[in-house]
C-alpha cells in the first residue's frame, strides 16, 4: 500500500497518538524482527526495554518509506530510535535479518515461555516460573502440572467474588480450551457474534446502541477477540438504564449456552475491579462465547463494555486501541492539562468534566487530528 501523504506530513510526530499508522506498513519484515526482541523482554520481565522496543516498533510502522541504507541517517533523527535501536535497524536494513531476533526466535526458553502464556491467566511471570522452577517445556506438561497442582489462593478468592452464574475460567479449563481460543476470529463471526449479542441484550434492555472496537474497527481482517462498547441513549437517568447491564446480560447469555465461561465481571467503579493504571471505571464483562447452532460453536473471546450516555465516545476512543495508541493519548492528554480514560476526559486544575456528542469531538477535545480508526494501528 502506498503512504498516504497524512503519514508524510505527520510520522515525526513524538507521541503515537498523532502519528497516522497502517495495519500493514511498508517496513513489516523489520517491525516482525523487532518484535520478537519486544516480546522476549516482555516474557523475561524486562518491562523497560520491552517498552522502549515498543515504542520503536511504533514509529518504525509509521514510517512511510521502504528503509534502506540511504535513508539511516534520518530514521537517527526520529523519536524512541536511540543508539542500540539503530543498530539493531543498520543490521536488518544491511542483512536483512537481526541476529538477535534470530537466537531468540529458535531458543527454547522462548518457545516455551511463548505456548505458555498463550493460555489465559498464564502471564509471564507464571510461564518463568513453570519453565525454571518446575522444568516444564511443553503443554502437555503445562497440562499434568495443573492437574495436580489447584490454583493459587488468591486466584481461587479472585475467581469466587465473580458474581455472575457461568463459572470461572480457571488455568485447567483455559488449558482444555486453548486451541480454540487461539484461532483468530474472521470478521464476519465478529459481525455475527455482535449480532447474537445485540439481540440478547435487545430482549433485557431495548434501544441500546453499541459499536464493535478493537483490532476489528481498526480494520484487522482476523482478531484475537471481540470488543463490544454499549450503552443507552435514554436522556434522563441514562445510567441507570446501563448500570448492573453487564451482570444480566451475561446470566442471559449463560441460560441460552451462548455463554460457558466469565474471566471477569466488574460494576461502575466496584472496589473490586481491576483499577491498574490502564483499566477504566466502566462496568464490563470479560468472558468466553459460543454462537448458537448451526454455526460452528468454537468458544471466543468477547470483550463486553457498559458505558453510561456521557462515558459512550469516550469508550469507543478509549477501547479502539491500538495499546499504543492509547498510552500515547493519555500522556498528550495529561501534557495539555486534561485527563483521558475510557469513562472521560476532565481538566486536571478543577476537574471540569467534559462531554463529548461524537469521537471526533473526543478528538477536538484533547486537541488533536481527526485519524480514522484504520490508522491508529501504532
Ligand atoms: P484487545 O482486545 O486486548 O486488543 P485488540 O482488540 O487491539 O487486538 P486483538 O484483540 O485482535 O488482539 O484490547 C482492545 C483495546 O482496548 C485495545 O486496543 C486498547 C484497549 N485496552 C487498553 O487500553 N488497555 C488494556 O489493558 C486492554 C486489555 C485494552
Ligand atoms: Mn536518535
Ligand atoms: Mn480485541
Ligand atoms: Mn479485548
Amino acid at each position: 500500500e502506498q503512504p498516504t501523504e497524512l503519514m508524510k506530513a505527520h510520522y515525526t510526530s513524538r507521541y503515537a497518538c498523532l502519528r497516522p499508522c497502517p495495519l500493514i506498513c511498508p517496513n513489516q519484515g523489520l517491525v516482525r524482527q523487532l518484535a520478537i526482541i519486544r516480546r522476549s523482554r516482555e516474557l523475561e520481565g524486562k518491562d523497560t526495554s520491552a517498552l522502549s522496543y515498543e515504542r520503536a516498533i511504533s514509529v518504525v510502522k509509521a514510517y512511510p518509506h521502504k528503509l534502506t541504507a540511504s535513508r539511516l541517517a534520518e530514521v537517527a533523527k526520529l523519536p524512541a530510535i536511540g543508539e542500540k535501536m539503530l543498530s539493531k535497524i543498520t543490521e536488518y536494513v544491511d542483512d536483512g535479518e537481526i541476529e538477535e531476533s534470530q537466537t531468540i526466535a529458535v531458543s527454547a526458553r522462548f518457545q516455551a515461555l511463548s505456548v505458555f502464556t498463550t493460555v489465559y491467566g498464564i502471564g509471564a511471570t507464571t510461564a518463568r516460573a513453570l519453565f525454571d522452577v518446575f522444568g516444564l517445556r511443553t503443554l502437555s506438561d503445562a497440562e499434568a502440572h495443573y492437574a495436580c497442582h489447584p490454583p493459587s489462593p488468591a486466584r481461587a478468592e479472585r475467581d469466587s467474588k465473580i458474581r455472575a452464574r457461568a463459572p470461572s475460567l480457571g488455568i485447567r479449563e483455559a488449558l482444555a480450551l486453548r486451541a480454540e481460543l487461539e484461532e483468530k476470529i474472521p470478521r464476519a463471526e465478529v459481525e455475527a457474534m455482535h449480532a447474537v449479542v445485540m439481540a440478547e441484550l435487545a430482549a433485557l434492555r431495548p434501544g441500546c446502541l453499541s459499536t464493535i472496537v478493537g483490532g476489528y474497527r481498526r480494520g484487522k481482517a482476523e482478531s484475537n477477540d471481540v470488543d463490544i462498547v454499549i450503552t443507552h441513549p435514554t436522556l434522563r437517568s441514562g445510567s441507570d438504564q446501563v448500570k448492573g447491564l453487564g451482570e444480566l446480560l451475561v446470566n442471559r447469555l449463560y441460560d441460552r449456552g451462548l455463554v460457558t465461561h466469565v474471566m471477569h465481571l466488574s460494576s461502575f467503579r466496584s472496589p473490586d475491579a481491576l483499577r491498574t493504571a490502564h483499566w477504566d471505571a466502566l462496568e464490563k464483562a470479560l468472558i468466553v462465547f459460543v454462537l448458537p447452532p448451526p454455526a460452528l460453536r468454537a468458544h471466543r473471546r468477547l470483550d463486553l463494555i457498559f458505558a453510561a450516555p456521557e462515558a459512550y465516545w469516550t469508550a469507543i476512543t478509549g477501547w479502539t486501541g491500538s495499546k499504543m495508541f492509547e498510552r500515547d493519548l493519555r500522556l498528550y492528554a495529561k501534557e495539555r492539562g486534561l485527563k483521558f480514560d475510557s469513562s472521560g476526559i476532565t481538566r486536571r486544575r478543577d476537574s471540569k468534566a467534559y462531554i463529548p456528542r461524537s469521537e471526533r469531538e473526543v478528538f477536538t477535545v484533547l486537541g488533536l487530528e481527526w485519524l480514522e480508526p484504520e490508522m491508529r494501528n501504532a
